[in-house]
């Protein structure tokens, strides 16, 4: 088969994952409960067919079995993240023995199949009792984290030389400060406020705390879920709603993560409500002199925006949605199995962005896939016929092929995900893997879309 499109050599196959999402063994192995256990506990009802977090995809015993799986279909990268609460039950003081075994285990497994770590510090799982005193709203968990960053750098370090600090942390502050999907179930835009810039600041904390430490070509960044914000029209209303909820969901972590500092525009709107976060002397030079050197991006879908049609509730609280609403364009190619739109050209103007404002900052597509409800009813002589995500990769692909040639820096495509997992308030709802899981026996079977991504690793294009 001729390779119409060739990607740069050492480009990086793989796919992405969390803890909480993949690991299972919520309570074995010395592991604390983060919110996801606790949310689980007194509210079963909120996640989809009330399946909780308890065993997900079981990888914490089969990592082995699934490490030979990944090298079958050609990755010679893969994403994980370790769980704060498996690693440091309580989120502070004692690393728990056995999470270290199980994640070095892990690390010297993926290296010897020539796989490469590329490893996440915080996927959405604060450890509850931390989040008792407050979670991201409270500045000493910032510190927490940072004493947690240390350990995982030190006990890793040796051997992993891609680290993330967190995956999406928009998501967090949506999920549990503003739409009510993540716990603590929050709806307020000051304290949405204060989590995203504590956030912000947990991350430079943790980059500076990387860089005393000597790791080999070591490399460190932040994972982010980049929406790009189409306007309805270029009327100056619609274009301006469109920049605010750019600002607010996107360049609100991307700005101070690789430039170093927040727009002054989004600084502007947070005054003149009243809702600039609590700071600190000096914070502003450890974002400054902390940027990363990676970016991850987190690809599903745009926003399309338009102006508001009417006036928010004065006497409500602070929200993002005063500025704009969201504009369902009509012929937008959707997800008809997920809701989700489809638009594969928003991978390329991402990277044009990062090109032509972010310093061509190193990056590679963190996360990017299509989630289907009820999958089995593809399934044909014994495989799941997933034509449809082979169509949705290759068609991103082809869009972040063209980036390349017109000189981005993106090093690398991992699927959202590996194998089908359990995924937050939606459990089992949406399958994303290249292969299949029994959710009963955990049985794992290849879909089709492995067979072809095996091809255009090992060709290194399509
Ligand atoms: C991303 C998260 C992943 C994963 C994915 C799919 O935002 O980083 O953790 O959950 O979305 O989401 P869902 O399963 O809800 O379709």
């Amino acid at each position: 088969m001729s390779v119409q499109y060739k990607f740069p050599e050492g480009f990086w196959w793989g796919s992405a994952t969390s803890a909480t999402q993949m690991e299972g063994a919520a309570n074995e192995g010395g592991k604390g409960k983060n919110i996801w256990d606790h949310w689980y506990e007194v509210e079963p009802n909120r996640f989809f067919e009330g399946v909780g977090p308890e065993s997900t995809s079981d990888f914490y015993y089969r990592y082995k079995e699934d490490i030979q799986l990944m090298k079958e279909i050609g990755h010679n990268t893969f994403r994980l993240s370790i769980s704060w609460s498996r690693l440091i039950p309580g989120g502070r003081g004692k690393v728990n023995q056995e999470a270290v075994k199980f994640y070095n285990n892990i690390i010297d497994e993926l290296l010897a199949n020539g796989i490469e770590p590329f490893v996440n510090l915080y996927h959405f799982d604060m450890p509850f009792e931390l989040q008792e005193e407050g979670g991201w709203e409270s500045r000493s968990v910032v510190d927490e984290y940072a004493a947690y960053a240390k350990e995982a750098f030190r006990l890793f370090g040796d051997r992993v030389s891609k680290w993330f600090t967190f995956n999406e942390p928009i998501v967090p502050v949506e999920g549990g400060y503003l739409y009510d999907f993540h716990y603590p179930n929050v709806v307020d835009g000051r304290r949405a406020v204060q989590v995203a810039y504590h956030t912000m600041v947990a991350h430079a904390k943790a980059v500076e705390v990387f860089r005393t430490f000597d790791i080999n070509e070591g490399k460190i960044g932040i994972i982010l879920n980049l929406t790009p914000s189409y306007p309805r029209s270029q009327n100056s209303a619609d274009l301006k709603a469109s920049r605010i909820a750019d600002l607010f969901f996107n360049r609100s972590f991307l700005d101070p993560a690789v430039l170093g500092e927040y727009p002054e525009e989004l600084i502007e709107i947070l005054r003149e409500h009243g809702q600039l976060p609590m700071t600190e002397n000096g914070d502003r030079e450890l974002i400054k002199a902390n940027t990363a050197d990676i970016l991850g991006v987190n690809y599903y879908q745009p926003r399309r925006v338009k102006a508001k049609e009417h006036l928010p509730n004065p006497y409500g609280p602070f929200m993002p949605d005063w500025f704009f609403d969201n504009y369902e364009m009509p012929g937008r190619k959707m997800n008809p199995y997920r809701g989700w739109e489809i638009y594969e050209k928003g991978i390329y103007d991402i990277m044009i962005n990062l090109k032509e404002n972010y310093g061509n900052i190193e990056s590679f597509i963190s996360e990017n896939g299509m989630g289907v409800q009820d999958e089995e009813r593809f399934l044909e002589d014994g495989e799941i016929q997933d034509d449809y995500r082979i169509d949705f990769i290759r068609e991103h692909l082809t869009w972040l092929h063209k980036a390349i040639q017109e000189g981005c820096n993106a090093k690398g495509y991992h699927l959202w995900t590996f194998m089908d997992n359990w995924s937050w308030m939606n459990a089992y709802k949406n399958r994303y893997g290249f292969f299949s899981v029994d959710v009963k026996t955990k049985e794992r079977k290849p879909k089709k879309s492995a067979h072809w991504i095996k091809e255009v690793s090992e060709q290194n294009g399509f």
